[in-house]
């Protein structure tokens, strides 16, 4: 019997909503399959514990959740607390704190789902870097209120840190039967970062000859996520060009909603952390109608680190069931349903 603690964070806004489902499939799967469980332990940190508290977890919930198997988290912000107060003071620091240094997130259109190109061979996995570059939380303002004002915003790229993304993308591609790593940069214009991960990217793929490396531009990796999609199979960025090109991403498979992600420390050292892409969309929390697909996507990457391969086979397969039926959607994919029949349907799916 394997029995998992897992630490949850709904947070804000549509995250309640959306993990509630998540955890209700999880248990559906853990009833289909014997031998498995789960203890899920809920904290109330995010934007309204910030608002009661002034801070967005305790002061030790970094200790607190060392000792969980993963973490699950819904989605942070909420107006009246600035975004860079919720992300830095709740999401951010799980990452650096665990080495969370990959944030592998899948792209993939599914039979079934309209997205809004005409290529129908969207299937490609983005390595986004996740503890350093442009979010390092490296930098300051000066002179505040003055003519002279300014702010400084550091990127740090560490060799170890670039190198084990990079690793880590090639390490997939072999063992997923990929065949091409991407690597994205703006090294014509950051001159110093960019380059040096150029100069990375070239010897870490040295070690991997039956893969092939490839480079683009950001920006002209944006024009051909659009343009010609199916040429992209892994895709390592930085930690801001991966989370912008993510969200493109995500748009192209069908939605935001639909999109999950995994903040992993594939080593396994401390707890890696699974959430939707998504944010807390105020304009819809409360309303019963945010997409849990993302979410419940998230759970499932999360059975997979776990190392329950086939229980998170069964979730992937009733997921795609669900997305290929095409009756059962959430309004953000021009259907009428709620989320928690949404979140039923891919159950249904999973018990019988
Ligand atoms: N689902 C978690 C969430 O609320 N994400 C919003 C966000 O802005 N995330 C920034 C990031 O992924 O770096």
């Amino acid at each position: 019997m394997s029995r998992y603690n897992i630490a949850v964070i709904p947070g804000d806004g549509v995250g309640i909503e959306v993990i509630e489902e998540g955890l209700a499939t999880l248990e559906a799967v853990a009833k289909a399959h014997g031998g498995l469980s789960f203890e899920f332990t809920r904290f109330p940190w995010g934007c309204r514990y910030y608002l009661e508290k002034g801070k967005m977890m305790d002061e030790d919930g970094l200790k607190i959740l060392r000792d969980f198997d993963a973490i699950y988290l819904g989605a942070v912000g909420f107006p009246g607390v600035p975004d860079h107060i919720s992300l830095w003071g709740l999401l951010l620091p799980i990452r650096q704190e665990f080495e969370q240094y990959v944030n592998l997130r899948p792209i993939k259109l599914f039979p079934g789902v309209t997205g809004p190109l005409r290529s129908g061979n969207i299937d490609m996995i983005c390595v986004r870097e996740n503890t350093e570059g442009e979010y390092a939380g490296v930098g300051g303002r000066m002179f505040n209120g003055t003519p002279q004002e300014l702010a400084l915003q550091t990127a740090v790229f560490t060799r170890r840190g670039m190198e084990r993304v990079m690793r880590f993308a090639f390490d997939y591609a072999r063992k997923n039967g990929r065949q091409k790593v991407t690597s994205i940069t703006k090294s014509n214009a950051c001159n110093y970062s960019m380059v040096f991960w150029d100069e990375v990217f070239a010897a870490v793929s040295r070690d991997y000859p039956d893969i092939r490396a490839d480079q683009l531009l950001v920006d002209a990796a944006a024009a051909l996520f659009v343009t010609r999609p199916e040429r992209f199979d892994v895709v390592v960025a930085s930690n801001l060009f991966g989370d912008i090109l993510t969200d493109l991403g995500a748009a192209l498979q069908g939605g935001i909603g639909l999109a999950p992600s995994a903040n992993l420390n594939p080593e396994r050292k401390y707890p890696s952390m699974f959430e939707p892409v998504h944010g807390s969309a105020p304009d819809i929390a409360g309303k019963g109608v945010a997409n849990p697909v993302g979410a419940i996507w998230s759970a499932q990457m999360m059975l997979e680190h776990l190392g329950e391969v086939e229980a998170a086979g069964v979730l992937m397969k009733a997921i795609a069931d669900v997305l290929a039926g095409g009756e059962v959607r959430t309004p953000d994919m021009g259907g009428k349903s709620t989320t928690t029949q949404v979140g039923e349907a891919i159950r249904q799916k999973i018990l019988i």
